[in-house]
This record gives structure tokens, C-alpha cells and sequence, in this order.
């Protein structure tokens, strides 16, 4: 595979700055250098900025003008990468994906394939600009992504995604406005009760096998506060009780055995926060995963 990195060091999405550093973590966790053993061919496109937008300053929303700046930016990015190969945003705080999953959806509609969302977080990311009482906006991307009204000062959504093509796995932080939104879009979820009682298995290849029969593209974005703060510190909303270290790979293995992964983001890694870049190695390798590596190889399988 030809894989197109693109580091997108957002760091508007929320108070506390350090995730500007992310793409650079991932590059001295050598991300280039773990897809090339992997037989791929990589290509590191650099540090993407974000557009000048002539907004001002809004008075609850955190850096709304810059973070719509950014959202230009990606994407118009996004949707030049798709044409490509497979692109891997290395962020950056999970606002890059009001640009991204907005940017890579213009390309499936292109294509004439319905947009699929795979959502690995401990949070929903589903506020619009009205809902959020944080104003931190990267708690909205997947609201915007969806098509949901209340977003304005952004670029209006070319190709929304159908929320029922979204799966959240791993939530355990979903703010009350959000938990309605989610069920009454039809968007599918996993919390972590479900994985503790089922796995995290049963969920993902629930959803794979519907990306598979509707001949979908994928688009799966990595918080990561979707991983237990014991093993990935490095990040500034953490949530005790995440998946584990093997939770975590075996949804990426899954993934990359189903051949339906068409683009990925890696958000959220504050490298400030890390102890040794032990975080952004676990991201590494989970990316690593996702792209073919393994222990042994087992015979392509239908996933349920
Ligand atoms: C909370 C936290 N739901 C908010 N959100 C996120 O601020 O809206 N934390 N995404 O990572
Ligand atoms: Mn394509
Ligand atoms: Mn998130
Ligand atoms: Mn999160």
C-alpha cells in the first residue's frame, strides 16, 4: 500500500496545549519507518497549518477560528490524499477530524461508496456548537461529521456521513446531551461495560461485516483515551477504565484483516504528558497493527 503521512498538529480543540508535538512523537517513534517493514510504501507529506479564517473570537467557544481554520484545511487535504493512497493524520487533538472524516467522506461520495466511521474513544465526541458545555471543541467533530445543524462559521459538510455508518467503541465519559443525540441518530456504540461483557470482537465485527456487505470505505479514528491511562498516560482527558494494551490490538488486527481500512487518524497524544514516549509508541504500534503486523498469519475469515 502506498501510505500518505500527514501530520496535522492541532492543538485549538482544547485548553491545555501539547498536542502540537503529536506528529513529531510519532515520527521519533519511528511510525515511517514501522509501515515500511511492513512492505509499504510511505510517504511523510510534513506539518500541515491551518487556513486564515476571518472570524472573531467567540466568547464560550475555545479558539473557534483557528479550529475552523484547520477544518478548511484538512479537508481539502483529506480529500486530495484519498486520490493517493491511504492517508494517516497524525494529530493533534481530535478537532483535526471535523476536518478529516468531512474530507475523506467528499471522496467516498466521489466514488460513489457510502463513508464508514469506526470511533475509538472513551468519549462521543457528538456536541454541536450549542450543546457543548465545555466549549472545547474537540468534543464535536462527529456531530459535524454527520451532517447535524448548529455549526455555524464552519464550511457547510459536502457529503455527510449516515450516523447508522458510525460505531463509538469504548465510551465511558458521554455527556447527557450527547447520550440523546447518539440514540436517537441511530449511531452504533459500544461502552466499556459491553466490551467487559462481550469483548471488544463481537461489536467490531458486527460493524466490519456491515462496511463489508455495503462495499463501504472506512475511516477509523484512534483517541488516545480510548486505552486505559495505565498503559497510554499521555493524554489530557483521561478516563480510568479503558481498553487494554490486547483490547487494542486485536481491534486493529481485526481491522487490518478485513481489508476495509481506507484512512486513520492518530489524535489526542500529548507527548507533554508522556512518561519516555511510551504512549507514542503504543500508537505506533497499534497503527502497526492495523496496517499487517502479526504474530502469525491466519486464513482471511469472515469476521463473525
Ligand atoms: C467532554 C470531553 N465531552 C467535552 N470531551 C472530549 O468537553 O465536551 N474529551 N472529547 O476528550
Ligand atoms: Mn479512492
Ligand atoms: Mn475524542
Ligand atoms: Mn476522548
Amino acid at each position: 500500500k502506498t501510505i500518505l503521512l500527514v501530520g496535522a498538529p492541532v492543538d485549538s480543540g482544547k485548553r491545555g496545549a501539547g498536542c502540537l508535538m503529536g506528529p513529531d512523537a510519532y515520527r521519533s517513534a519511528r511510525l515511517p519507518g514501522a509501515l515500511r517493514d511492513l512492505g509499504h510504501d510511505v510517504v511523510d507529506l510534513g506539518n500541515l497549518t491551518p487556513e486564515a479564517v476571518d472570524l472573531p473570537a467567540h466568547p464560550h467557544l475555545y479558539s473557534l477560528p483557528e479550529t475552523v481554520g484547520w477544518t478548511q484545511a484538512l479537508i481539502r487535504e483529506a480529500e486530495a490524499a484519498m486520490t493517493r493512497g491511504l492517508p494517516i493524520f497524525m494529530g493533534g487533538d481530535h478537532a483535526l477530524s471535523l476536518g478529516t472524516v468531512p474530507g475523506v467522506a467528499a471522496h467516498a461520495a466521489r466514488e460513489g461508496r457510502p463513508q464508514f466511521v469506526l470511533w475509538l474513544d472513551a468519549h462521543a465526541d457528538f456536541h454541536t456548537l450549542k450543546t457543548t458545555e465545555s466549549g472545547n471543541l474537540h468534543g464535536t467533530p462527529l456531530a459535524y461529521a454527520t451532517g447535524r445543524d448548529g455549526f455555524e462559521g464552519f464550511p457547510e459538510v459536502a457529503a455527510p456521513v449516515a450516523p447508522e455508518n458510525v460505531c463509538i467503541i469504548g465510551l465511558r465519559s458521554v455527556d447527557g446531551p450527547e447520550r440523546d443525540a447518539i440514540d436517537a441518530a441511530g449511531v452504533a456504540r459500544a461502552d466499556m461495560r459491553d466490551i467487559d461483557e462481550d469483548g471488544i470482537r463481537k461489536p467490531l465485527a458486527a460493524f466490519l461485516n456491515r462496511v463489508a456487505e455495503a462495499g463501504g470505505a472506512l475511516h477509523v479514528s484512534l483517541d488516545v483515551d480510548f486505552l486505559d491511562p495505565a498503559v497510554a498516560p499521555a493524554v489530557g482527558t483521561t478516563v480510568p477504565g479503558g481498553a487494554t494494551v490486547r483490547e487494542g490490538h486485536l481491534a486493529m488486527e481485526m481491522i487490518h484483516d478485513s481489508g476495509l481500512m481506507t484512512s486513520l487518524d492518530l489524535v489526542e497524544l500529548n507527548p507533554m504528558l508522556d512518561e519516555r514516549g511510551r504512549t507514542a509508541q503504543l500508537m505506533v504500534d497499534l497503527a502497526a497493527s492495523a496496517l499487517g503486523r502479526r504474530v502469525f498469519d491466519r486464513p482471511t475469515q469472515r469476521m463473525l
